[in-house]
């Protein structure tokens, strides 16, 4: 089964946010933005705006009715500047006009004025100013310290991975409207409808239930609009508050570049010790995360960095700690991964770094390492249903890993100018909010008399296919066809208090409340038929609309039952809670059992290198991974290759490049790049392991949306292979992405000039 959405995407028939129609009386937003990274904010004079035609207000945070504050985490972030500016790019007012263009127009002719003050970008330079968004936390087990003496080998080092722009298709925005009784309606491009809610309400001094947000479907999030769709709803929220008018607000793709968070750049120290079998002893890694102007998501992105500091190995003696880095730039924020890619990078970069020195293949160690059944994590959850080697195992045996590392060092004894690489890249994942409380869902379920259901719950589609393996559940549950059901739109007034869909979390958490509402409405459905039929309720089921008693149909198909439990007065609704058994963590003792389950993979990647111009191509990338049972194929395939390709992406080209005064200085797609068709992997092969899924997954089907970014990171390291076939001493940083403009300086490091130095160590 395919995924319900892409004839109508390709048809044009999707509803996105901008294909809502526009209601007579709309105004238009454009948001003036913060000129500088860091200052005083002295004025903001409006007066020259709104002498212009066509606009209608120009509002700041004095015009904001509740509190002016949308920090999630922590409390330090105002909707508005005041006071202070903190990024360039920051929200300083909204003005409201009669037409798009009216309102950027009236951008340039708000005046604002702000006394400079230091700008930071470095997050090492902001640990060193005490600049911290939290306070440092510190994953432990073993002993590191003492183990050191004890270790064959010691190798310490730097690693630095950059961040990354959403690039999501569609860019952020939302639609509000004014509501009976002073609320408003907002129709939102979120993962996070209820965030969304919750900081309007907050805004405006209404109460939750004041606030309607409706999604029904993103153009792509990534994580980019788990926290940070909502600064645009709440704009809008409030011009619509205060014009008592409908408002749009949709980002162009500079000002969505400019203003938005990114994934977060790291700068990590470690130091990896290994015995003369080269297991892996001890592991001490810091990692400095640049956090951006606002807490965001920071915290939590640090704390499942800590969470896959050791990937996919077993490392008795760990101490990882992390510092979440205050600096100039716009809040980082969530991206696919969280935080895990960063330390994962760091881990693989230890362990190549071992490799090299040792001058022993890297996968000698990695395989080596790999997680065993009832391996503990540093945060004390054992590995159950660990498919760590069989993955490995299964890639190297089916991807023919001997050969293909033959046929690279073949070809690279006979070839000069081109030198291929190749890397194995395990993951790890783990699977739940690493806030325990998040991990809850709902659903609501209505069979309406004509035996057609709809089902609303608190996920959101984003492309990711979560609406059709909600509707595969509903349909499965209740033994009916999947073109009896309606995934609805996701809205606060249906179900209540969601957690954002993300975590990779969101069809497992949201699938499993609709399999608890329609095994509720089909137990009731069931029960009637059985006084109905004077049959034994336990030989009754439904399976293709046929109701079945012991195997034979009992002629009664699906409406008719539906139909005599509206006239017997049964309910037919059915509103159902899924929380996930067992999870406990305790963020003081940094120990628990955070995760409903792992998951697991392993990608082989090739590439080759045109060693004159250090351009390069991926080759290709296999890949085994552990889907558990799929509930759909063709979805979880498409995730996996997108996931992969994105990673490769913000391993190798993408480049964001802010200057010291915290200018993005790669602010569009002229200057940011992307995988595109010619740089994705010629070939992308994609093995589903025999896994038998965990009771914890959505019908044993494993969460699939981030855990396989991680197999890009291969990539890097596949790059960096063939740099070394060629320029056997490059000491080469690591340092990702792996640009080409890097790949040749590498190549050739004699003629490494200072300008490519500094646009490098650009954070
Ligand atoms: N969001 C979140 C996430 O709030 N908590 C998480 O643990 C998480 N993990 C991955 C992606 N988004
Ligand atoms: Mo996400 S990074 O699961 O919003």
């Amino acid at each position: 089964m395919n995924h319900l959405d892409p004839i109508r995407h390709v048809r044009g028939e999707s509803q996105y946010l901008d294909d809502v129609p526009v209601q007579h009386g709309t105004l238009y937003a454009a948001v003036v933005e913060s000129p500088v990274a860091h200052g005083q904010l002295l004025t903001v004079d409006a007066t020259a705006a709104l002498a212009l035609p066509g606009v209608v207000y120009v509002l700041t945070a004095q015009d904001i009715p509740g509190e002016n504050q949308i920090g999630g985490i922590v409390p330090d972030e105002p909707l508005l500047a005041e006071g202070h500016v903190h990024f360039r790019g920051q929200p300083v007012a909204l003005v409201l006009a009669e037409s798009e263009h009216a309102a950027h127009a009236a951008l340039a002719h708000v005046r604002v004025e702000v006394e400079p003050l230091p700008i930071i970008t470095d997050p090492r330079v902001a640990a060193a100013q005490g600049e911290l968004l939290v306070p440092p936390r510190t994953f432990r087990i073993g002993d590191s310290g003492e183990a050191w003496p004890g270790c064959a080998h010691v190798f310490e080092g730097v690693a630095e991975s950059g961040g990354q722009e959403h690039l999501y298709i569609e860019t952020q925005g939302a639609y509000a409207f004014p509501t009976e009784m002073g609320g408003v309606r907002i129709i939102s491009s979120t993962q996070g409808p209820t965030a969304v809610q919750r900081h309007t309400a907050h805004v405006l001094g209404l109460g939750m239930h004041q606030v309607e947000v409706d999604v029904t479907r993103l153009g792509g999030g990534f994580g980019g609009k788990e926290d940070q769709a909502t600064p645009w709803g709440a704009l809008a929220a409030l011009g619509a508050f205060v014009a008592r008018r409908p408002v749009k607000l949709v980002l162009d793709r500079m000002a969505d570049m400019r203003m938005t968070g990114k994934r977060h750049p790291y700068s990590s120290d470690f130091k990896i010790g290994l015995d003369a079998d080269l297991k892996i002893v001890a592991y001490e890694v810091t990692f400095y995360q640049n956090g951006g102007a606002a807490a965001d998501l920071s915290p939590a992105v640090m704390e499942r960095t800590l969470f896959h500091s050791t990937n996919t190995y077993f490392i008795p003696n760990v101490t990882a700690t992390a510092y979440s880095c205050r600096t100039n730039l716009p809040p980082n924020t969530a991206f696919r991964g969280f935080g895990g890619p960063q330390g994962m990078f760091v881990i693989e970069s230890a362990i190549a770094s071992a490799a090299e020195r040792l001058g022993v293949p890297a996968t000698e160690i990695q395989r080596r390492n790999l997680l065993r059944e009832g391996d503990l994590f540093p945060y004390r959850q054992p590995a159950e249903g660990c498919h760590a080697e069989q993955a490995w195992d299964t890639a190297a045996e089916l991807f023919d890993l001997p050969a293909r590392r033959r046929e690279v060092d073949e070809f690279n004894r006979t070839h000069r100018w081109q030198k291929k690489g190749l890397a194995v890249m395990p993951i790890c994942f783990g699977i739940s909010f690493t806030k325990t409380a998040m991990n809850q869902a709902r659903a609501l379920v209505h069979i309406y008399t004509d035996g057609s259901v709809g089902v609303s719950t608190g996920a959101v589609e984003m492309g990711q296919g979560v609406n059709t393996k909600i509707a595969q559940v509903a349909a499965r549950t209740l033994g009916i066809g999947l073109d009896r059901i309606k995934v609805e739109s996701t809205n606060t007034t249906r179900v209540a208090n969601t957690s954002p869909s993300a975590a990779s979390a969101t069809a497992d958490l949201n699938g499993k409340a609709t399999e608890l509402a329609c095994l509720a409405l089909r137990e009731r459905l069931l029960r009637l038929a059985s006084t109905e039929l004077s049959m034994d309720y336990e030989g009754l089921h439904i399976e293709n609309e046929q109701v079945l008693a012991a195997g034979k149909p009992a002629d009664t198909t699906w409406e008719k039952l539906v139909s005599a439990a509206y006239w017997q007065r049964v309910n037919l609704s059915e509103n159902a809670h899924y929380a996930t058994p067992d999870l406990h963590f305790d963020a003081t003792t940094n120990q628990g059992y955070p995760f409903a389950y792992h998951v697991y993979g392993t990608a082989l990647t090739t590439v080759q290198v045109d060693c004159r111009r250090g351009t390069y191509e991926v080759q290709a990338v296999h890949i085994a991974h552990d889907f558990g049972q799929s509930l759909n194929p063709a979805v979880d395939r498409g995730q996996i290759e997108g996931g992969a390709v994105q990673g490769i992406g913000w391993m190798t080209l993408e480049e964001l490049v802010y200057n010291e005064e915290g200018r993005l200085l790669s602010n569009s797609l002229n200057a940011y790049k992307i995988p595109d068709l010619y740089a994705a992997p010629k070939v992308l092969d994609v093995h589903f392991l025999d896994t038998p899924g965990h009771s914890r997954a959505v019908m044993r089907s494993k969460a699939v949306g981030e855990p396989p970014l991680m197999y890009g990171i291969g990539a890097y390291f596949a790059l960096r292979d063939a740099v070394r076939a060629f320029n056997p001493d490059a000491g080469i940083s690591f340092s990702a992405p792996m640009t080409p403009e890097k790949v040749l300086v590498n190549l050739h490091p004699r003629f490494t000039t200072t300008p490519s130095a500094a646009w490098n160590s650009s954070a």
